[in-house]
């Protein structure tokens, strides 16, 4: 169950998940540009079970602690001086300046300084200016970690008085917008506003909320209701209720409690007696007991789960996930089936959601930039691995084809590379 960190030293943490504040210096805490992409080079293999970030002990990449109040900027060393000339951004690189981009690494920033384009302001803002630099937002956002990314908004508008979120977004349009807002939000941030447009206004998107609630860690749950409530002034629990009903609505609430149990350990006696609960609420019994489905699937560590689902297959001769579908159906059954299918290989559940994301005509993008924002610095190297052997074609060529233009580049730069 190694959790694999692209750079280890990037994502330094203490023990229980979140990365400390910035270092003094701010970016300068980075090391090793050239490697930074979101992706391990070939070679740095990750290891197999990645996926669950919130294991006791592993460290949680995607979830970074918030950026501290006063980042210091890339690249001044210190706290800004009031009247600092915005040296450094566009003749030579200022020395110790960290963030590729800002200086010799590899997102060229043409429009700093009047380099190309922005020839009206003097110091032209970095992203957005007369005639919007999409190359520059596409390197700029795809070279750098969630980490590296938020405070690039405080950073901004302390350079520039200004939004950069704002400037973005009135800038630019389209799938490419939407994906460039992904990108600087906070995993927990992003996820609690996908749930939010999940449930608001008519209908809701049940995929979704499945998705991030049967795949995220007990951590990042807890962390997602607390962003929640404050964001949307109303629990998270409230909303999905309001929302949902039945055995369905019991489903997203357990899961949303965030109280998996997360011992390693396995007992298979209990494995084996859970395996038989789970055959006399389903297939050995007219009807389902779905409460005792629920009770076992939310509640057991994933370990103990996947010894479950052993044992089951090995009393029943048949899969837990075909009982599922014999047993159940809608939203509930995928829900279900999701669950299970997270704890059985959640790179290939992502995978599966991806292809389904893709295939056939039209995209539905918004499960494309939540997947490929959320997991790229997470398991995105399973995921294309999975993609690829269950799919005969890889992530990147799928991508590929089935996008354009900035919004498909920078997917591409989260993708990371063909299979
Ligand atoms: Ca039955």
């Amino acid at each position: 169950m190694g959790g694999f960190i692209p750079n280890p030293t990037m994502y330094a943490q203490a023990l229980g998940g979140y990365p400390p504040a910035p270092q003094p210096g701010g970016y300068g805490a980075i090391p090793n540009q050239q490697s930074y992409g979101l992706y391990p080079q070939p070679g740095q293999n990750q290891g197999p079970g990645m996926g669950y970030p919130g294991q006791p002990g592993q460290p949680m990449p995607g979830y970074p602690r918030a950026p501290s109040p006063n980042p210091p900027m890339a690249g001044y060393g210190g706290a800004p001086a009031p009247n600092q000339p915005m040296a450094g951004y566009g003749g030579a690189p200022a020395p110790n300046q960290p963030v590729a981009g800002y200086g010799g690494a590899p997102a060229p920033m043409p429009a700093y300084g009047g380099g190309g384009g922005g020839g009206v302001m003097p110091v032209a803002p970095p992203l957005v200016c007369a005639g919007t630099d999409e190359q520059a937002i596409i390197d700029l956002l795809g070279s750098r970690s969630n980490k590296q990314r938020v405070p690039l908004l405080r950073t901004y508008k302390t350079a520039y008085g200004k939004d950069l979120i704002k400037d973005l977004h009135s800038e630019l349009s389209g799938d490419f917008r939407k994906l460039v807002m992904a990108t600087l939000k906070s995993p927990a941030e992003f996820d609690a506003y996908e749930l939010n447009s999940a449930i608001k206004g008519a209908g809701t998107d049940e995929a979704c909320l499945i998705e991030i609630l049967s795949s995220r860690s007990n951590a990042e749950i807890k962390e997602i209701n607390r962003i929640y409530k404050q964001e949307y002034k109303k629990s998270l629990e409230d909303a999905i209720s309001g929302d949902t009903s039945g055995h369905f609505r019991r489903l997203l609430i357990s899961l949303a409690q965030g109280n998996r149990d997360e011992r390693e350990a396995v007992d298979i006696s209990l494995a084996k007696q859970d395996a038989q609960s789970l055959y006399a609420a389903g297939e050995n019994k007219l009807g389902t007991d779905e409460s005792k489905f629920n009770a076992i699937l939310c509640a057991r560590s994933k370990p103990h789960l996947r010894a479950v689902f052993l044992q089951y297959q090995q009393m029943c001769g048949r899969d837990i996930e075909k009982s599922i579908g014999r047993e159940m159906s809608g939203d509930l059954e995928s829900g279900m089936l999701a669950v299970v299918k997270c704890i059985k290989n959640t790179p290939a559940y992502f995978a599966e959601r991806l292809y389904k994301a893709m295939k056939g005509a039209g995209t539905k993008d918004k499960t494309l930039i939540r997947i490929m924002v959320s997991r790229s610095e997470v398991d995105m190297l399973d995921i294309r691995q999975e993609y690829v052997k269950n799919y005969g074609k890889s992530l990147y060529t799928d991508i590929s084809g089935d996008t354009s233009g900035d919004y498909k580049k920078l997917l591409l730069k989260f993708c990371g590379g063909s299979d």
